[in-house]
């Protein structure tokens, strides 16, 4: 069974959030990502790259007070927003995300309390490529050893895992609307989508100010403060509180 209680997300390392928006507010999503589309912005129709840098109404959901008590309940009230991109698998798309940690991407980022949103855009199920997570690999949080991805995989780096842990891999499917939250030790990793749907997720990234920090030097994009104390590093982040 999938976890749902962010009392257990320090040893699961994950937590499911059912409906945190609805169905108008997910249509708004919806026509707003055709929009950027048919507008032939830079790696649409399969990826989009920091749009709360870009589209109001994309800061404006990754700031909405129901996603921000979801960031609340697992890394408490002082949080920053750090990336955001949306992942897209078009229908028969024949790429998998390869199992892989979040922080190795993100060396600007430093620190524990670091975390991804995973929004479904669509609804998402066993055959339209859920986000598959490994329950408890983020423990200590190690940064893992990586290996050069394979040319038919999204990412440029994997991680190499045991035929355990793979087989204790969780599928995040899910409603649109819903959105899980992992952290950013965590292995997970997505396969491929078998089906006639496109799956959509929009994954957002937040650190605690409290155990965690952004050296906005080598960030690529302005970090904004979202809700509560800025803390040591406040001076560096740009005021988005609502
Ligand atoms: O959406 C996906 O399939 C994968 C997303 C992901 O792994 C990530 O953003 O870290």
């Amino acid at each position: 069974m999938l976890n749902t209680d962010p009392r257990k997300f320090p040893e699961s390392g994950y937590c499911l959030y059912r409906d945190v928006f609805n169905r108008a507010q997910v249509e708004k999503m919806r026509q707003s990502l055709q929009v950027a589309t048919l507008a032939g912005l830079s790696g649409l129709p399969n990826y989009y790259g920091e749009p709360h840098t870009t589209d109001v109404f994309w800061l404006e959901t990754c700031i909405h007070p129901r996603l921000l008590d979801a960031v609340d309940s697992v890394l408490g009230p002082n949080l920053v927003l750090v990336f955001s991109s949306m992942f897209i698998k078009q229908p028969r798309d024949d790429r998998a995300v390869c199992w892989h940690q979040d922080k190795t991407f993100w060396p600007s980022v430093h620190g524990t309390g670091v975390v991804t949103v995973w929004l479904a855009i669509d609804d998402v199920a066993e055959e339209n490529a859920p986000l598959q997570l490994i329950p408890g690999s983020h423990q200590g949080h190690c940064q893992l050893e990586t290996v050069e991805a394979g040319a038919k995989e999204w990412l440029s780096k994997k991680v190499e895992i045991t035929p355990r842990q793979e087989a204790s891999a969780v599928s995040m499917t899910m409603s649109a609307g819903s959105l899980s939250i992992h952290d950013s030790h965590l292995i997970h990793g997505g396969g491929i989508n078998h089906s006639d749907r496109r799956r959509a997720g929009y994954t957002i990234r937040f650190c605690s100010t409290d155990t965690a920090w952004v050296d906005v030097g080598e960030h690529p994009i302005p970090v904004y403060l979202v809700r509560g104390e800025a803390g040591l590093r406040g001076k560096d982040y740009t005021d988005r509180r609502p």
